[in-house]
């Protein structure tokens, strides 16, 4: 089904002039972009959207790397998004993450990887609402649904 997924692209993506060609990556893929916002989110928020990870050793560094800097915040959409979008972007860890996708092919560091996306259609419901209001949230009609 269609399911909205909450993908960030990260202070890194920025300051290495990488948008286009992330962005790239999931238009090529017939994803569809139904919101995006320019944000330097500031700590609390990165708190509250990186909760889970609160007292593991990296929290602190990611919560900075996470504040460094302007990102784009966006909902994508597409059947079945969630997961396809986790395919495109790759395993967490940068030695899992083969070439060919996101991580693979930009990551260096797990620590300073350049895209965030949902995990699950549970975890899509919760960071969603952290960062649009619903009327951000623009879904359009596809006129090229049938070829991708
Ligand atoms: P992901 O959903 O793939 O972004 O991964 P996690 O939610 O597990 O981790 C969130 C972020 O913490 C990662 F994007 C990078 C950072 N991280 C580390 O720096 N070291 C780790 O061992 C795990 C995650």
């Amino acid at each position: 089904g269609i399911e909205k997924s909450f993908v960030m692209l990260k202070p890194g993506t920025l300051q290495r002039r990488l948008v286009g060609e992330i962005l790239l990556r999931f238009e090529r893929k017939g994803l569809n972009i139904v919101a995006a916002k320019l944000m330097h989110i500031d700590e609390s928020l990165a708190k509250i959207h990186y909760g889970e990870h609160e007292g593991k050793d990296f929290y602190k560094k990611l919560i900075e790397y996470t504040v460094s800097g302007p990102v784009l915040a966006m909902v994508v959409e597409g059947d079945g998004a969630i997961s396809m979008i986790r395919q495109l972007v790759g395993p967490t860890e940068v030695s899992q993450s083969l070439p060919g996708t996101i991580r693979g092919d930009y990551c260096h560091h797990t620590r300073l990887n350049l895209v965030h996306a949902s995990d699950s259609p549970e975890s899509a419901a919760r960071e969603i609402p952290l960062f649009f209001e619903p009327q951000e949230i623009i879904s359009w009609d596809d006129g090229n649904a049938h070829w991708f």
